[in-house]
């Protein structure tokens, strides 16, 4: 984990509902919203709402089960607003282009040909 005290990150603000965001899903540890700058025509970020993990990597050895919460809230927005299918990304450090240093994951469905994070 990060160093508590550290300034919340964009994505623990918009939990907060301190930023907004056209949120999809909700459980009580896990937010999902509309990515701004959509490179598919779904693309929703899913993040915990609280713990300082700022990748999966990190996500992964600290709290396994929030991973399988969140990778849970993905199928089902999949679900929701697509045929089921999706990709599943996470930019993990900033020469994969990982920007906002609080995991998150991309889903990316519907019309996955063109779709790409480069
Ligand atoms: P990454 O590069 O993997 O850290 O992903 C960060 C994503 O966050 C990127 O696809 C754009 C998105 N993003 C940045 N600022 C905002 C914002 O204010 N609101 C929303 N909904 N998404 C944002």
């Amino acid at each position: 984990m990060t160093e508590s005290a550290a300034e919340p990150t964009l994505f623990e603000r918009i939990a907060a509902r301190e930023i907004p965001a056209q949120i999809v899903a909700e459980t009580d540890r896990v937010i999902a919203f509309h990515d701004i700058a959509p490179k598919a025509p779904v693309h929703v970020v899913v993040t915990p709402k609280q713990g300082h993990y700022r990748d999966v990597v990190e996500l992964a050895e600290g709290d396994p089960e929030l991973l399988a919460e969140l990778v849970a809230v993905a199928r089902g927005i999949a679900a929701d607003l697509s045929d089921g299918d999706f990709r599943l990304i996470f930019n993990t450090g900033g020469g994969a282009g990982q920007t906002i240093f609080h995991v998150h994951a991309h889903v990316l469905a519907g019309g996955l040909e063109e779709a790409s994070l480069a």
